[in-house]
C-alpha cells in the first residue's frame, strides 16, 4: 500500500542557485574578501561551476529532472561594474539565460541581490550608505527593462542572514560586530526592497514581486527558563518577523528559505544551538534535520496573508546519504501546511549544483547535481532522480508506514 500526497495543480518545482556561487569571476566585495584568505577551506570562488558558460547544459539537466521552475540571481557587479556604467553584454547574457529557461518550459524566478555587492558600492559604505536603496532601485530598473519576459522577481535574498552574519556576528564581509549597525542594514535593505518593488511594478504591472527570507524555527534551550524564553522571543521577533512587518505591503509573495531549528540559550544569542531530536541525522554542515520546523515556519509566513514559495530548502550531503529522506520528510510538512490552508505555490530545492558555499568554500555539497570542480563534470545524484519523480507526478508517493 502507498500513500499519495498530491500537490495543487500548477505547483512549481525546481531548484535555486545564486550568481556568485555558480558563475565565478566577479568584481564584488566577496571576491576581494576571499583573496584575504578568509574562506575556511582556503578556496576562492574563482570560476565556481562555470555556470556562466555552461548554463545551457545545466538547464538541460534541470529539464531532465522535470523541473518546471528555476531560481537564479543576476550579479549587480557584472551589470553595473562602475557606478552608473551599464554592461550591455552582461544584460544580454542574462536575457539569453531567461530565453534558455523558457525554451525548456522552465519558469524563471530572478533574484536581484544575493549577498554580493559591487566593489565600488562596498567601498562607499555598502548597505550602510543612505543612498544605496536608491542606487539599488536604479539598477533594478535597468535589469527589469532588459528582461521583459520575467514574471517572478525576488528583490533581495535573506536580508536577515546578511545583517546577522555580516554586521552582527561579523563572520562575513565587512566583518562588523554591532547590533545597531546590523539593524540599520536590515532597515536599508527593507527600504531598497520597497523602492525596487515600486520600480518593477511601474515597468511590469503584472509582475509578481517578493523577497526571500530565511526563517528559523526558534525554540528555547531550557523551556522553563524565563531568560531563555525571552531571548527566544526576541530572536524570533527580530530575525523572522521584523522584515515581514516592514515589507508585507510590498510583497506579492513571500519567499521562504528554510534550513534550521535553533535553540536559544540566554547569553549565547550570537551562537545559537542547532538542535533537533536525537534520531534526526546530522548533515555535513552540522545542521540537524528537523522536518516539522518546515510546517512551523510556513505557518509563520502564512500568517501575513500572502502566497508563499519555498525559495530554498536543502542540505549539505556530499555522499547523498540523507537527501532523499530530507526532501521526502520536509515536503511532507509542506503538504501538511497546504492542507491546513497555507497558500504555498512552489518548492525550490537548494541547490541545482554543488557550488561555492560562502565561508565554507567548496567543501559543502548542496547540489542535486554533483560537480567535480577539477573537470567541471556534472553527475546527477540518485536523490535528484527520486525528486524528479515528485516533480513529474506533482505528488509525493510514500510507502505506507
Ligand atoms: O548557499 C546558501 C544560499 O546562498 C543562501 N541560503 C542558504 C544556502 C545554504 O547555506
Amino acid at each position: 500500500m502507498q500513500r499519495v500526497l498530491r500537490f495543487p495543480e500548477g505547483f512549481l518545482w525546481g531548484a535555486a542557485t545564486s550568481a556568485h556561487q555558480v558563475e565565478g569571476d566577479q568584481d564584488n566585495d566577496w571576491t576581494a574578501w576571499e583573496k584575504l584568505g578568509r574562506i575556511k577551506d582556503g578556496s576562492v570562488s574563482g570560476a565556481a561551476c562555470e555556470h556562466w558558460t555552461r548554463y545551457q547544459a545545466d538547464f538541460d539537466l534541470a529539464k531532465e529532472l522535470h523541473h518546471t521552475a528555476h531560481r537564479f540571481s543576476v550579479e549587480w557587479s557584472r551589470i553595473e561594474p562602475r557606478e552608473g556604467e551599464w554592461n550591455e553584454a552582461a544584460l544580454a547574457h542574462y536575457r539569453d539565460v531567461v530565453r534558455a529557461l523558457r525554451q525548456r518550459q522552465i519558469e524563471p524566478f530572478v533574484t536581484l541581490w544575493h549577498f554580493t555587492n559591487p566593489r565600488w558600492l562596498a567601498e562607499r559604505g555598502g548597505w550602510e550608505h543612505p543612498d544605496t536603496p536608491r542606487l539599488f532601485a536604479r539598477y533594478v530598473g535597468r535589469v527589469v527593462e532588459a528582461l521583459p519576459d520575467v514574471r517572478f522577481w525576488i528583490t533581495v535574498n535573506e536580508p536577515n542572514v546578511y545583517a546577522l552574519l555580516s554586521y552582527f556576528v561579523g563572520e562575513w564581509p565587512p566583518e562588523v560586530r554591532s547590533w545597531r549597525r546590523a539593524l540599520n542594514v536590515l532597515h536599508r535593505l527593507a527600504a531598497a526592497h520597497a523602492q525596487a518593488w515600486r520600480a518593477i511594478k511601474a515597468a511590469q504591472p503584472d509582475a509578481q514581486v517578493g523577497s526571500a527570507l530565511n526563517l528559523v524555527d526558534y525554540r528555547s534551550e531550557r523551556p522553563h527558563n524565563v531568560l531563555d524564553r525571552v531571548s527566544t522571543l526576541i530572536s524570533d521577533r527580530i530575525y523572522n518577523h521584523r522584515w515581514l512587518r516592514m515589507t508585507a505591503s510590498y510583497e506579492d509573495f513571500i519567499g521562504v528559505n528554510h534550513y534550521l531549528q535553533q535553540r536559544i540559550r540566554f547569553g549565547s544569542v550570537r551562537r545559537p544551538i542547532i538542535a533537533a531530536p536525537q534520531e534526526q541525522p546530522l548533515t555535513d554542515f552540522g545542521w540537524k534535520m528537523n522536518p516539522p520546523s518546515m510546517y512551523r515556519v510556513l505557518r509563520l509566513a502564512g500568517s501575513y496573508g500572502k502566497s508563499l514559495y519555498v525559495t530554498e530548502n536543502g542540505l549539505a550531503d556530499a555522499h547523498d546519504r540523507w537527501r532523499q529522506r530530507f526532501i521526502r520528510d520536509y515536503l511532507g510538512y509542506v503538504h501538511r501546511a497546504l492542507q491546513d490552508g497555507v497558500d504555498i505555490r512552489g518548492y525550490f530545492h537548494w541547490s541545482l549544483l554543488d557550488n561555492f558555499e560562502w565561508r565554507e568554500g567548496f567543501s559543502k555539497r548542496f547540489g542535486l547535481v554533483a560537480v567535480d570542480f577539477t573537470t567541471q563534470r556534472r553527475s546527477i545524484r540518485p536523490s535528484a532522480r527520486w525528486f524528479a519523480e515528485v516533480c513529474r507526478k506533482n505528488a509525493l508517493v510514500l510507502p505506507d508506514a
